[in-house]
Formats: structure tokens, C-alpha cells, sequence
């Protein structure tokens, strides 16, 4: 007879005992005794008994339907910290709070206390977290794969304004949220060289030989969705050596000097690259790609082939495969080699697998982030990959391209697979278009700029390839969880079901007119700016007020987003304060949180500006309470979250047609913080939301940007012809703000010397009378606060939930299944 599980009910009760039962036996610690920490794990712990229920029951129920399930593939992983997520999406929030306020422990406190799960960069991680998210909450059968990074992005420290980075050991205690499968582990190939053989009935078989194998062990995550029984998870995999390889070493007594090529193997999963939106080039990301690549494709394959022999072409009817960028591209010449080499099916019918089974998001135009391999690095790592890239190459060039363009040399050198000029290269780019049957942009210009500029001749050769879906992000986490106070007015004003249906907070427009709701709401932005304020007080020693305009740019640090453009209006603000100080200018802070990637000279420049800046307006008598500067350190998912409810406006000011969406910008304006920005990215589709009466918009549109740049831009005309321009310029790198006039001249060359590669100079005046019309606005608290709160009434269309139906109604086709409690 099997005994009964233990109790896992969801009453105050049941938790208590969970967690005591933890702390006692899972910990080891005595109620009395126990550390902050142990009460922490003790709480997850509870909360993940009674989650993984429901991930068995979804795993058992996907299988046994033989339902199509989606496989995202991405590198990235920005999940920020989980508890309070998995309390509030599981509806345990109250119970758990009140179990632990009845044990003497504060849950807030405990909730704090969790380290980020930082696996990401910036937006393309982040969107993959809040993709889980909605994933599980509207019901669809799916799992992640990625990399279980024993380091994530760093931890940024400012030292005399400049950035410094240290290693982020998210997981040096282990993490409660994670379980090891030991029983799915991988075996990957790497390096070696490939022979041709004859298989049983004479045909040519490729064989990949004297290659060095890696173990990969997958760590999975249970991701809760909201109000929704379905809990997938995420499969994160670890290096690790392969000890069988290293055998004859051990028997030439070279045991310990062994133990050092283990440690080697499990380099490729130390570290998360810290770019972001820019390439890496080296061997150890190649590496890394291709190990979690491999390993999650013979995941999905064990389980195509347990439980029933299909044949293989109905492996697209149970597997999608998602492509997070280019960077798990080599999914598709590896997916080859399975069907091909290992399994022996014919070219043809393994390639027409291929593309029906993986689909392909784009996230940039920068030229500087499309992924190329140099060919003999690629031959060297992955010989036998190569082989396949050059004939899917030769098929296609030979086939399509040649039947469309006869004879067209040029088409077929910008359509190859291999970029030829100036040294071989792969272009994973091409390869991901061609390898899949869809390619989406991520907001309505990227898309169409995808369509006209970068895949101009593959829209002309397969224009039903491509669509656009717009990028958006889970409410829970951007309101019901960071904002619970907005998330609780909106309920009470309008019942809860906007959290599963975001398109009925369209039912909050009228009270934007309502002077009740409109205290209630201003009072709830108002509460959020005290406890930032506090925060500042605390991260930077500045003191801010409340009542200020609180003016937020929270993004990863790059020029083409354009931070400086931020700083030369903030110093433009600085002189005409001190120039007419009886100006009715209404206070503003200024607040910075960025990254700087850890090679990127120019951004460091940048971030060391402002904090110089900073250090000298707020300490300035003669400036006062008028502008205060802070740059906030270490911004991270759960600083954003204590950031974005205390914002009133967002800095959303990339060169148009840089910026592929952004997301920031949707949690933003969701949370009540009016946007000034360019036409770019999601900025479009925002403002058309909103109505252009409730955004700030300035500056070139991506066709004056072309047409400017066609007739030949000059940063200089800009400088001569604007005297405050100029002036602005001259005072950054003047010896004013930190003693050296030599500190900012990276900066300032890029912007005059180096032609301004992001058009700062011409955006400079459009955005300085923007601010000016935001100053104008703030002043009038009422008015502001209706724009606020159109602002949230009108931003359902940004729920992930809606992004991920589209996917999964246009691209993977999928089915909804419904796993009941
Ligand atoms: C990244 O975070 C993004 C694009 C990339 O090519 C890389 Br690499 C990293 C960002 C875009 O810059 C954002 O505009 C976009 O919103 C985000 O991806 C999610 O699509």
C-alpha cells in the first residue's frame, strides 16, 4: 500500500508546519536559532512542495496527450528573484505571510533577502523570463533551455564615479528553486575530425571522430503561472568533465594533473558573457553555445522516442523549437546531423524537418551584434557542422536563389550562408532565416525594417516567412508584484480579471476624469517616490525629495540609447540654472541605472561622466533642491522593480531605428510613468496606444535619420549653429567637473570627431524643448496624473500573455491544454 503524501494543503496552518518540517529536517536548525537565510530556503522550500505537484501532474498530462510542446531556446535567462512571484502567482501570498508573521518572521524581509537569478544581459533575457511566465499562465505545454551559470552578469560597484565590476555567485549556497536531474544527463561532442564511412546498405555515412566530450547536467526550475495549474519548467544545463575521457591519464598516475582538465570542462558553464547587443568572437562562447545547443536537442529527441516510434516526420508535430536571437543557431546544422549522420534519414527529408520545427526572433539591426563565426575557428570546434552549413549553402544558393535571380553573382554573395569578404565567416544570421520556417521582428518598425534593410532579398525569395510579433512583458511581475498597491486600486476598481486579460484595464480610461481615483492613484506614485527616495539616501548619499519630478533611464548602457543625450540636457539644465536662477523650473532627479558592458570603453566614459556630473550639481548651493543627479549601482531586475512605481517619466531616447523594441519602455508607461522618446522600437505602437496627448515625443524619424545621413551628417553644423550646444559641450570636457579636461574626451571626440555615430548633435535641440514641454506639463499635477493613468488604462496590448498566444497561434501552433487542480 502506498502511504499517504504528507499534507500540502494551502491553509495558514499547513505552511507553518511546511516550513517547520523544513528548518528541522531539510536544514538542520532549530526554530529558535534558525538564520535569516534558513528561514528563507525553509519558505521556498514550501512553496516549491507544493509546486512541483503541479509540474509533475503538467509534465505527465503533456506526455500522455502527445500534444505539440514549444522548446524556447535561448541563452539568456533574466529571472530576478522568485519567491514572491511564486506566492503571488500561486495564490499562497496571504497564507504565507500570515504563517510566518504567526512564527515571529516578517515575509517582506525574507523576500528581500533572495539574490537575483541574473543569467541574462538586458531586454532579450528579460523578455525570456517573462515568456515563461505567460507561457505557464495561459496554459501552453512548453520548456526552456539554457545555461546553469555558476556566474551571472556581474555586480557593478562605482569607485570615484567609475564602473567596477565583481563576480555575481548567485548560487555559492545552492539555490532552493532548482533541482538536479541526473538521470537526463548529456553527453556532448566537440572538436575532432570527420571521415566518411559506408553504412549497411552502402550508403556514404559521416562519421565525427577523436572528439573531446563534455557531460551536461540539467538543473530544472518549476516556473508557476498565474492562477493557472500548468507549471513548466526551466532546464538550465551544467558542464561537466566527462570522467571516463580522462581514464588512461588516471592510469598513467597522472591523477591529480587529471583533475585539472575536469576543471578546464567545466569552464563552459562558469560565466554568462556580459554584452549585450554586441558580439563576442571567442571560442568559449562558440563552446558554449553548442554544448547547451546539443545537450537540449538530445533532450527533445529522448523524448520524441520514449513512449512511441513515430517516424520521423512527425517530429515537427511534437516539437517547436524557438530560437532566442542567432545565438542557438547551430540547433539547426546540429538537428541536421542527427537526422542525417545518426539516423540516416535522406538530405531532403531531414532539411524539410528542420524548418518546420524551428522558428527564429531577431532582436537587432545593429551590425555590430549580428553573430559570425570565423570559418576556421567553426572548422575547428565544429568540423562536422561546417560540412553541413557549406551544402545547405550550396542547395540553397544553387537552388532557390539561382531559380529567382539567374546568373546573379551579387544576390547570391548577400544571401550566402558565408560572408566572404575581408576572411570567411558564418553568418548565423542567414542560417537562422533559412533553417526555419518563420522569422519575427519584435515591434512593428523592427519588423519592417527586417523586411526592407537587413533580410531584404530572403523577404523577396520567402515573404510568408516573416511576421512581426510585438514584444511585451507579464503584468505580475511589472505590476501585481512590484506595484501591489496600483495592482490593488485597479482591482478594487475594476475586478482582478485584467491580471489573465490585460486588455480590460481599458475599463480604468473613465476614471482618469474621477477626482477620487485620481487621489488614490497619485498617492500610491507618491508613497512608491518616498521609499525610492530612501533608497537613493542610502545607495548614493543623496538627499532627493519627494515632490520632485523623478526622471528615470534604466537600461543597459549603450550609445545607441543614448545616455549622453540624457547628460547634455541635464547640463544644459545645470548652466540655465545657474545662468537665471529665478527660472520656474520644477525640481527634477535625474535617475541612471546601466550596465556598461565590461570591454566597452566608451560607455564606461559615459557612466563616469554623469556620475561626475552628478557629484558636482549636487553639491552645487547655488542648484539646491532644483536637480539632483544619481546613477543607482548594480541595476538588476529587483532594483528595476523598486525603481519603475516610483517613476513619473520614462527615457526612452535611442536613434530611431535602433532600438528592435524595448521593454522597459511597456513597464514603464504600465506603471504610470509618461514616456518622452524617439519614434522607435515599441515607442510607435506605445504612443498610438496611449494617444500622442499622453506621451512626449521628439526628434528624427528613422526616414529623416536615412535621409540626413544620405545627404551627409555633420555633427559640427549642429555645434557652430547652437551656442547652448556648444556650450554644453565645451563644460563636459572643460576641466570643471573632475579637475582633468582630459577625462571625457573619449566622449566628446565620439561626438564631434568621430562624426556622432547615434545623432546625438541633431537630436540635441528637439529633445532639450521636449523636456521643456514636460516641465510645462508636470505643473500641472492634475493633468499629469490623467495622462498617468491613461497611460496604465492603455498598455494591455503589452501583456506577454498576448505575445505569447500570437507565437503560439501564428508560429508554433500550439494548444492550449488545461491542467486542472
Ligand atoms: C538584447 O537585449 C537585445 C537585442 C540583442 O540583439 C541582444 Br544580443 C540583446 C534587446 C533589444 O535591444 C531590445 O530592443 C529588445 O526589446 C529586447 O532585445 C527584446 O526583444
Amino acid at each position: 500500500m502506498t502511504p499517504a503524501p504528507c499534507d500540502l494543503g494551502n491553509s495558514t496552518d499547513s505552511l507553518k508546519n511546511s516550513i517547520i518540517n523544513h528548518l528541522r529536517f531539510t536544514l538542520g536548525a532549530y526554530v529558535e536559532s534558525a538564520s535569516q537565510n534558513d528561514w528563507w530556503v525553509a519558505t521556498c522550500l514550501a512553496v516549491r512542495d507544493r509546486v512541483m505537484e503541479h509540474a509533475t501532474k503538467s509534465r505527465t498530462l503533456h506526455r500522455q496527450s502527445g500534444v505539440r510542446r514549444v522548446h524556447y531556446l535561448s541563452l539568456e535567462y533574466l529571472m530576478g528573484r522568485l519567491l514572491e512571484n511564486n506566492l503571488r502567482n500561486s495564490g499562497l501570498y496571504d497564507a504565507t505571510k500570515q504563517a510566518l508573521g504567526e512564527m515571529g518572521k516578517d515575509l517582506d524581509v525574507l523576500l528581500d533577502s533572495e539574490p537575483d537569478m541574473g543569467l541574462g544581459n538586458g531586454g532579450l533575457g528579460r523578455l525570456a523570463a517573462c515568456f515563461m511566465d505567460s507561457l505557464s499562465t495561459v496554459n501552453l505545454p512548453a520548456i526552456g533551455y539554457g545555461i546553469h551559470y555558476e556566474f551571472g552578469l556581474f555586480r557593478q560597484e562605482f569607485v570615484n564615479g567609475k564602473q567596477v565590476e565583481h563576480p555575481d555567485a548567485w548560487m555559492r549556497d545552492g539555490s532552493p528553486w532548482k533541482i538536479a536531474r541526473p538521470s537526463y544527463r548529456q553527453t556532448v561532442q566537440l572538436y575532432g575530425r570527420v571521415v566518411q564511412k559506408f553504412d549497411d546498405y552502402g550508403h556514404p555515412r559521416s562519421e565525427w571522430i577523436e572528439t573531446k566530450s563534455l557531460l551536461g547536467l540539467p538543473w530544472d526550475i518549476p516556473i508557476v503561472g498565474y492562477d493557472s495549474h500548468t507549471v513548466n519548467v526551466l532546464r538550465l544545463w551544467q558542464a561537466q568533465a566527462d570522467e571516463d575521457f580522462n581514464f588512461q591519464v588516471f592510469n598513467e598516475g597522472s591523477y591529480v594533473e587529471a583533475l585539472r582538465d575536469k576543471a578546464i570542462a567545466e569552464t563552459v558553464s562558469k560565466v554568462l558573457y556580459p554584452n549585450d547587443s554586441t558580439e563576442n568572437g571567442k571560442e568559449l562562447r562558440l563552446v558554449q553555445q553548442y554544448f547547451f545547443v546539443a545537450c537540449s536537442l538530445a533532450d527533445i529527441v529522448r523524448r520524441f522516442k520514449v513512449g512511441y516510434t513515430l517516424p520521423w516526420s512527425d517530429f515537427p508535430s511534437k516539437a517547436a523549437i524557438q530560437l532566442n536571437d542567432t545565438h542557438p543557431a547551430v540547433a539547426i546544422p546540429e538537428l541536421m546531423r542527427i537526422l542525417v549522420d545518426l539516423e540516416g534519414l535522406p538530405w531532403d527529408e531531414a532539411w524539410a524537418i528542420c524548418q518546420e520545427t524551428f522558428s527564429y526572433t531577431n532582436h537587432t539591426l545593429l551590425p555590430e551584434a549580428l553573430e559570425m563565426w570565423s570559418v576556421g575557428l567553426f572548422e575547428r570546434v565544429l568540423p562536422r557542422h561546417l560540412q553541413i552549413i557549406y551544402r545547405i549553402n550550396h542547395s540553397f544558393l544553387e537552388g532557390d536563389v539561382e531559380a529567382k535571380w539567374p546568373g546573379d553573382a551579387e544576390k547570391k554573395r548577400t544571401l550566402s550562408l558565408i560572408e566572404e569578404r575581408g576572411g570567411k565567416y558564418v553568418r548565423m544570421a542567414n542560417l537562422s532565416v533559412l533553417g526555419s520556417h518563420a522569422t519575427n521582428g519584435v515591434a512593428a518598425l523592427h519588423t519592417r525594417l527586417l523586411c526592407e534593410r537587413l533580410f531584404a532579398d530572403f523577404y523577396a525569395l520567402y515573404p510568408d516567412r516573416f511576421l512581426n510579433l510585438t514584444n511585451g512583458i507579464t503584468f505580475r511581475r511589472w505590476l501585481d508584484v512590484c506595484n501591489p498597491q496600483l495592482s490593488a486600486l485597479i482591482t478594487e476598481t475594476i475586478g482582478d480579471s485584467w491580471k489573465k486579460d490585460a486588455a480590460l484595464l481599458r475599463q480604468l480610461d473613465p476614471y482618469a476624469d474621477d477626482p477620487a481615483f485620481r487621489a488614490k492613484y497619485a498617492k500610491i506614485k507618491r508613497d512608491h517616490k518616498v521609499v525610492l527616495a530612501e533608497i537613493i539616501q542610502e545607495e548614493c548619499g543623496v538627499t532627493v525629495s519627494p515632490d520632485a519630478l523623478f526622471d528615470v533611464q534604466i537600461k543597459r548602457l549603450h550609445e545607441y540609447k543614448r545616455q549622453h543625450l540624457n547628460l547634455l540636457n541635464i547640463v544644459t539644465l545645470y548652466r540655465e540654472i545657474l545662468d537665471n536662477p529665478d527660472a520656474d523650473f520644477h525640481p527634477r532627479v535625474f535617475i541612471f541605472g546601466a550596465k556598461a558592458a565590461p570591454g566597452y570603453f566608451l560607455a564606461k566614459n559615459i557612466i563616469h561622466a554623469i556620475n561626475s556630473v552628478a557629484a558636482k550639481v549636487n553639491n552645487d548651493p547655488r542648484v539646491g533642491d532644483k536637480l539632483k543627479v544619481v546613477f543607482l549601482p548594480n541595476y538588476r531586475v529587483s532594483l528595476a522593480e523598486k525603481i519603475i512605481p516610483a517613476s513619473d517619466l520614462s527615457e526612452q531616447i535611442s536613434t530611431a531605428g535602433k532600438e528592435a523594441s524595448g521593454t522597459g519602455n511597456m513597464k514603464l508607461a504600465l506603471n504610470g510613468s509618461l514616456t518622452i522618446g524617439t519614434l522607435d522600437g515599441a515607442n510607435v505602437e506605445i504612443e498610438e496606444e496611449v494617444g500622442s496627448e499622453n506621451i512626449f515625443i521628439f526628434g528624427l524619424t528613422v526616414e529623416e535619420v536615412t535621409e540626413l545621413r544620405a545627404k551627409g551628417y555633420n555633427p559640427w553644423d549642429y555645434y557652430w549653429a547652437n551656442e547652448k550646444l556648444r556650450n554644453t559641450i565645451d563644460w563636459i570636457s572643460s576641466d570643471y567637473f573632475t579637475g582633468n579636461a582630459e577625462e571625457f574626451q573619449p566622449l566628446r571626440q565620439s561626438l564631434l570627431d568621430h562624426g556622432d555615430p547615434y545623432l546625438c548633435l541633431a537630436d540635441y535641440q528637439p529633445y532639450v524643448d521636449a523636456q521643456a514641454r514636460v516641465d510645462a506639463a508636470y505643473k500641472n499635477q492634475d493633468h499629469w496624473v490623467k495622462m498617468a493613468i491613461l497611460n496604465t488604462a492603455r498598455v494591455g496590448k503589452f501583456s506577454s500573455d498576448r505575445t505569447i498566444l500570437e507565437y503560439a497561434e501564428k508560429v508554433w501552433k500550439l494548444p492550449q491544454v488545461v491542467i486542472d487542480g
